[in-house]
């Protein structure tokens, strides 16, 4: 409450302080004090130089949104206030599942009134190669118009599928992207999941027949295993909820090779493995599961294909085999196997992350969700339960409205550019895996696109794809910003309105469902990112599929062919939400025919049971189990001579998203600098010191940064954060695709550091 009153007494005042009106004092005294999660329960105001300045006798009308500064899931709800149609304070919503605001929360604020915002579409005028791009405003009409021409040459000259539809980070454009590009034909609709949670969700489905991230505890789940999470720093809104059943008496388990307040505030028992060796780790935990008699054998028995082929493998990984590879004491896995087999229920937490992030992710996330039902705590209440949800989720997807109907009946799949690369990863998604964008470029099998929030230093290896954005013959990015990195490489920018500036498809939380609202008008020029998309759609010769760009109809018709009797009519009208009924509840729903569409007991999957052996992968020549391989760069391979530091990337900050935020001086001040960890047993044998800037380097390149020596990481192992563009850390990572999921090992690379 300090922090806040201090904050008001800046602005009563009348004297702006700091960034934006806002002491910097204030915001750090009142994010940091929030301990780990950086989460705050306050309400915050702005006073922006600019743009945000209201008459203080003006009437504040308060109107709710929620945030989308980390993109995706969370959608923290906040009240904002509003003054002469501007945004001058925004506080926490409490009736979403998210109580507090995080710090990146707090600063969307000042990233929407950031003077850097791009506000007008923008064309190059010097060919691309030819140096920094030099930017030309044009309207919107003449935007559509050009990106109208170049895509349909494209389809003309290279067919449909030459055009490349991309959403990077941003989730809710997803289902408008997806209609669009199978209206214009094309298989190449792509996201960002394909490096992100997709490996997991379609591993998930391998094993027990539907997506999955796990379930995080409740009241009644008697243990938790986390393999690979830091919610306090990724999911600031959820870490609470496991704080509150650590209280209760859950026991945890966390295994992360970092001492990260998630293992500090959870953990009963930490395991500290080195990264990319979960597979060896999965298989002794199996061992000790059989060894200690710890298995469900009935559920075994009734349910399951493959236990003993599964039985046969895992023989070998002794715990002290296992402690080996792992770095992790055999006694610790031992007390963890039993820990969980004696709290049942227990429930498994996995991340989009750490494991995905590995060349042998589409082994590993299978064996890890076989945990559950190996212990017969799958489809339990506070165990792992499975059930049809709700019919579309946070990115607004119906099948119906992304037109999966057409997508079936002419055979999109058979074209798929992605299918011979990554033949499982095509059988699950209708979005292709880009992993291999450079080489669809250079073999002219991409030649445009439309990149919605893209960023090229997303893909391990950042030039090959900054090269191929810019070889394509015409792209459209749509941003918030001119990202240099990316933008330098595109020959056109639109800009984007930010969540407090636009409708969002659909946020459901629980079974209630939310519509966001504007609550002000987007500033200068930007639209919409579902209506930019509905236009280019217009542009291209759909209007009538497109709703001519009339979001609120498009909205409309996504219910429809939801059929939940909603309308946007009846969501606007209830900014509290509204609760979807039905679905099928209950434990145990296998037994009774409720998870399959034919009615039949049983799982979704090939098999109809839960797969410890793969059908699937059987099928596409991969061995059924999950059989643990060393990373492609590991300790042992040849390169660790020179390199002999485990990389591990991309761990997340609580201050920023990936590419994003480094901008925003609020949240800019707590990690100015690019920054990597390291144990002090590492600083010291290579003579260095915390604070002092290095190299880090290997095979591929070098990039400089700031040493934080810190005992969060453990000795032979390096972690740094992604995404900074004057250290991007993917010039170090390899393109070392997992040939089941098309994952990069973002966490199991190689290197060495020295003083720069
Ligand atoms: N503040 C913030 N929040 C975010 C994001 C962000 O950029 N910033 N990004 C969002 C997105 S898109 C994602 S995908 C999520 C990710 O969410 P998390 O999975 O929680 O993110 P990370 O911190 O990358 O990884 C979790 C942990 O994995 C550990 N780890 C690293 N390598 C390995 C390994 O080889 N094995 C195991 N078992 N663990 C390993 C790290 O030490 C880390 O503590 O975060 C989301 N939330
Ligand atoms: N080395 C390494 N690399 C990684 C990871 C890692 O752990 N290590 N993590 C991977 C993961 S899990 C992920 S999810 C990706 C991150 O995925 P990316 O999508 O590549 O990352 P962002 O930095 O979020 O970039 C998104 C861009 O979209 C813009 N943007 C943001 N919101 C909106 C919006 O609502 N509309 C529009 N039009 N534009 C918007 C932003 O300004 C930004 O330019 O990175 C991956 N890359
Ligand atoms: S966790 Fe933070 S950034 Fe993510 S939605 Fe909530 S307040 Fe916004
Ligand atoms: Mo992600």
């Amino acid at each position: 409450m300090k922090a806040t009153t201090e904050i008001q007494a800046t602005m009563e005042e009348g004297k702006p302080a700091g960034v934006g009106g806002i002491s910097r004092r204030a915001f750090i005294g009142s994010t940091a004090a929030a301990a780990a999660a950086l989460a705050v329960g306050a309400g915050f105001d702005i006073a922006h130089p600019q743009d945000a300045f209201a008459d203080e006798s003006s009437p504040v009308e308060k109107r709710y949104t929620y945030c989308d500064m980390c993109n995706h899931v969370p959608k923290c709800g906040i009240v904002a206030h509003v003054k002469e149609e501007k945004v001058v304070r925004i506080e926490p919503r409490g009736k979403y599942p998210a109580g507090p605001i995080c710090a990146k929360g707090v600063a969307s604020l000042q990233e929407l009134y950031d003077p850097n915002r791009l506000l007008t579409p923008k064309v190059r005028t010097n060919p691309k190669g030819t140096g920094k791009p030099q930017w030309k405003d044009i309207t919107w009409e003449e935007a559509y118009a050009t990106i109208a021409e170049k895509f349909n040459a494209a389809k003309e000259k290279y067919g449909p599928d030459s055009v490349l539809f991309f959403c990077g980070d941003p989730k809710e454009p997803r289902g408008a992207m997806q209609r669009v590009a199978t209206l214009f034909g094309s298989t190449s609709y792509g996201t960002e999941s394909s490096v992100c949670a997709a490996a997991s969700w379609m591993c998930a489905q391998m094993v027990f027949g539907q997506n999955s991230m796990g379930q995080d505890p409740n009241d009644k789940t008697a243990s938790a295993l986390i393999w690979t999470l830091n919610p306090a720093w990724s999911q600031p809104y959820r870490f609470s909820q496991f704080m509150a059943q650590k209280e209760r008496g859950c026991k945890f388990v966390v295994v992360d090779p970092r001492v990260t307040p998630t293992v500090t505030g959870l953990a009963d028992i930490h395991l500290q493995l080195r990264p990319g060796s979960d597979g060896a780790l999965l298989a002794g935990w199996m061992n000790q599961m059989i060894e200690l008699d710890l298995v469900d054998k009935d559920f075994v028995e009734n349910w399951t294909i493959g236990f003993d082929e599964l039985k046969a493998y895992v023989k070998e990984y002794t715990p002290e085999k296992v402690e080996e590879i792992t770095w992790v004491p055999a006694e610790k896995l031992v007390a963890a196997v039993k820990l969980i087999g004696e709290n049942h229920p227990m429930t498994l937490v996995t991340s989009s992350k750490g494991g995905c992030h590995q060349t042998n992710v589409g082994n590993f996330q299978r064996g890890v969700f076989m945990l559950p039902a190996l212990y017969g705590d799958l489809d339990v209440s506070g165990g792992l339960m499975l059930g049809p949800g709700l019919p579309f989720d946070y990115t607004a997807s119906t099948a119906a409205f992304q037109l999966e109907p057409m997508y079936v009946e002419q055979n999109y799949a058979a074209r798929r550019l992605d299918r011979d690369d990554f033949p499982v990863w095509a059988k699950y998604y209708k979005m292709i895996q880009t992993a291999k964008l450079p080489e669809y470029v250079a073999e002219g099998k991409i030649r445009a696109g439309l990149l919605l929030g893209i960023n090229s230093m997303m893909w391990p290896n950042t030039p090959l794809y900054q090269k191929a954005i810019k070889d394509m013959e015409f792209t459209a990015a749509i941003d918030y910003y001119i990202r240099d990195w990316t933008h330098d490489y595109v020959d056109m920018v639109l800009p984007a309105a930010m969540c407090y500036e636009r409708t969002a498809p659909l946020a459901v939380f629980g079974r209630k469902l939310f519509m966001r609202t504007p609550v002000v008008k987007p500033l200068g020029e930007a639209r919409e990112d579902w209506q930019i998309i509905l236009e280019v759609g217009t542009a291209l010769g759909y209007g009538e599929e497109c709703f001519h760009g009339n979001v609120e109809a498009a909205l409309d018709e996504l219910l429809r062919t939801a059929d939940l009797g909603v309308t946007v009519a009846d969501l606007k009208a209830q900014p509290e939400g509204i609760e979807i009924p039905g679905g099928v509840t209950g434990d145990r729903k296998y037994a009774e025919g409720k998870l399959r569409k034919d009615g039949q007991p049983g799982f979704n999957t090939q098999s109809g049971k839960v797969e410890l052996s793969s059908e699937v992968l059987k099928g596409f020549g991969f061995e059924g189990i999950p059989r643990f391989e060393e990373p492609v760069q590991n300790p042992k391979s040849p390169e660790a001579k020179e390199y002999p530091l485990v990389l591990s990337t991309g761990s997340r900050v609580p201050y920023y998203t990936h590419s994003k935020l480094r901008d925003v001086p609020w949240l800019n001040q707590f990690m100015p600098d690019p920054v990597v960890r390291m144990n002090p047993k590492d600083v010291a044998s290579r003579g260095l010191s915390n604070g002092q800037e290095v190299k880090v380097y290997n095979q591929q390149g070098e990039i400089r940064m700031f040493l934080e020596e810190t005992n969060m990481v453990m000795p032979g192992v390096v972690d740094i954060f992604h995404g900074w563009h004057q250290a991007d850390v993917n010039l170090l990572t390899t393109r070392d695709f997992d040939p089941i999921t098309g994952f990069p090992p973002f966490t199991c690379g190689l290197c060495e550091v020295a003083k720069a």
